[in-house]
């Protein structure tokens, strides 16, 4: 690198594409100097909002962040990207599919675009999306979209990282007041009725009102919920309109800095659980402590408890020592 030329993090700060896609890279495979990187990118401020996009397979989440995308860009706000592919890091299937849905936005250097495969648990997000998305906020994007299918884990998991979330939802997969009783009420902060031009849009959105009068008696449904038909972008002025109005709720009422402590206590957790972890091993490699212990477990003279409560002990010791 030249020596003289902007920094790294300094190309990372002005947006510039090709900086942006490398951090994000290195950030979701956990590369050489990712940590170093994770350090510098949470000490600045960062002004951008993260609208999590969920809902189940197929209901057109794709489809309706790239017309999101199209009402940001139309009032100048830069966007970011990520899709998380809940799937196989091998069928590579769904991350094709949203890449095309969004295809016509992909020669708009404010916009940028990047699917990354879940790793872990099915449908886990990983911390790997939160610094992703990061990444894209500290580079400029006002408005960072995270799509997840909605199942296993990541419709849940996306709460821990946006600071609103969408549940699109879709008429005729099935008995829709089911789907709306498994939890998912707890997780949108806006209800998105998709593929309002289907036949049974109008049964699930009265539905979806009736919910939200039980859930919240006070309010006026139509706060919490859009009609949308994401291929022709109908209603998505109005969605866009109604995120911005949430968000602006959230922010008198102190919700959304809750929302955020949230989050960064679960990054911070989780980088607490991987710095013992990792130290842990380190220990063990010097020590071999764990295979000194096997042998007495296997002749009888200890039992699994005991033992890892003896190298909890030791290896505290040892830290004492180290730290
Ligand atoms: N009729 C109609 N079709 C739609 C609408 N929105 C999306 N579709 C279609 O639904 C299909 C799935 O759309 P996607 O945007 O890929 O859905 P998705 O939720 O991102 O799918 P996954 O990421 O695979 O879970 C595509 O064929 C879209 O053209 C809509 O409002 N009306
Ligand atoms: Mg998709």
């Amino acid at each position: 690198m030249d020596a003289s030329g902007p920094t790294f993090f300094e190309r990372i700060r002005a947006g510039q594409p090709a900086a942006v896609a490398r951090a994000i890279s290195m950030v979701a495979d956990r590369r050489d100097g990712y940590l170093e990187l994770l350090a510098e990118l949470y000490r600045y401020p960062v002004e951008g909002v993260v609208i999590g996009v969920t809902g189940p397979p197929g209901a057109g989440k794709s489809t309706l962040v790239d017309a999101l995308i199209a009402q940001y860009r139309a009032s100048g706000r830069r966007v970011g990207v990520i899709a998380v592919d809940p799937s196989s890091p091998f069928t590579g299937g769904a991350i094709l599919g949203d890449r095309i849905r969004m295809q016509r936005h992909a020669a708009d250097p404010d916009v940028f675009i990047r699917s990354l495969a879940s790793r872990g648990q099915l449908g886990g997000l990983g911390p790997a999306t939160a610094e992703a998305g990061r990444v894209l906020e500290l580079a400029g994007f006002d408005v960072v979209i995270l799509e997840t299918v909605g199942v296993g884990q990541a419709e849940v998991e996306v709460m821990g990282v946006a600071d609103i979330v969408l549940m699109v939802l879709v008429p005729g997969s099935g008995d829709h007041v089911q789907i709306l009783k498994a939890g998912v009420m707890e997780i949108g902060d806006l209800f998105v009725v998709n593929k309002g031009d289907r036949d049974g849009a109008d049964r699930l959105q009265a539905e979806v009102e009736m919910l939200l009068r039980l859930a919240w008696p006070q309010e006026e449904p139509a706060r919490r919920m859009a009609r949308t038909v994401a291929t022709t972008g109908e209603g998505v002025a109005d969605l866009a309109e109604k995120i911005t109005g949430r968000l602006l709720a959230f922010e008198r009422s102190g919700a959304r800095v809750e929302r955020r402590k949230r989050h960064v206590e679960r990054q911070l957790r989780g980088h607490l659980q991987r710095e013992v972890v990792e130290r842990f091993h380190r220990y063990d490699r010097e020590r071999h402590a764990v295979e000194g212990a096997v042998a007495s477990l296997v002749s009888g003279q200890n039992d699994p408890v005991s033992a890892a409560r003896t190298i909890v002990a030791e290896f505290t010791n040892w830290l004492k020592g180290t730290v």
